[in-house]
């Protein structure tokens, strides 16, 4: 059956030095007969947002063409922590078991309120902690994967996790990325000020969340791929920018 990838994104009006403010976005794949109730979902998403109201919104499909690659979901764990101070020191952690040196863990953290004012996800090298993508302020945004309802339902159940779909969202996203061979371990947390878990994910440690990242208030949101042996740049964003997957337990 033939699919269409369907996203959209809003933005509200921002101050002169600013430029626009990126209020949400999302991704979906629908076949051609759900199309309306595909952009209709994203059209609720964009409207009720806590980031604000848009004052532009765009929705678009396209039809897919490549063969729509199936993964398993990556397992999910929850640390609760105290605080958010407890909740970054865990993340970093992770991210050294996951196979990052710890050198490279701080420089990114030196960075990372310069990183968090970018609106997608950005590339840092395991080893010089350097950034390596070339978008600038807007990052890369992963695109083209979701999981049928039905199926992440059933998945939920089993292993007793809320069907909230922000998770869903989410989760699809980091199995998505830690699929491909070059990606070491996500770090991400919501630019949401009213959510404040994130989580660290990756293949080999899993979707492991973590229940506090940040205040609550805060708009600044983080989403770093920690790379290795990349040997072209190009085809690891195509792959997270064109690469149709769909998450299926
Ligand atoms: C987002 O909302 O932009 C990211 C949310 C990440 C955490 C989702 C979860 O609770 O597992």
């Amino acid at each position: 059956e033939k699919y269409y990838s369907v996203r959209m994104r809003s933005a509200k009006e921002g101050s002169h030095e600013q430029g626009e403010k990126h209020i949400s976005g999302g991704e979906l794949l629908s076949t051609y007969n759900d199309i309306k109730h595909a952009v209709n979902a994203l059209l609720e998403k964009g409207l009720t947002h806590s980031r604000g109201r848009p004052d532009f919104m765009q929705i678009q499909f396209e039809c897919i063409n490549d063969p729509i690659k199936l993964v398993n979901p990556l397992q999910v764990m929850t640390n609760e922590v105290e605080s958010a101070g407890k909740g970054q020191a865990l993340a970093r952690k992770l991210l050294e078991q996951a196979g990052i040196p710890r050198k490279s863990i701080e420089k990114a953290y030196d960075q990372i309120t310069e990183y968090s004012g970018i609106r997608g996800a950005i590339m840092l090298d395991i080893h010089s902690g350097e950034r390596i993508d070339d978008r600038k302020e807007k990052g890369v945004r992963v695109s083209r994967m979701d999981w049928l309802d039905t199926n992440f339902e059933k998945w939920a159940d089993h292993c007793q996790i809320p069907q909230n779909p922000r998770v869903k969202e989410a989760l699809v996203l980091a199995t998505k990325v830690s699929e491909h061979p070059a990606t070491i371990a996500e770090l991400c947390w919501s630019d949401d000020p009213d959510y404040i878990t994130g989580y660290v994910a990756s293949k080999k440690l899993g979707y492991r969340r973590i229940t506090k990242l940040k205040e609550f208030g805060d708009e600044q949101g983080c989403r770093i791929f920690f790379v290795n042996g990349l040997e072209d740049l190009n085809s690891y964003i195509h792959y997270l920018e064109k690469q149709p997957v769909f998450v299926q337990w």
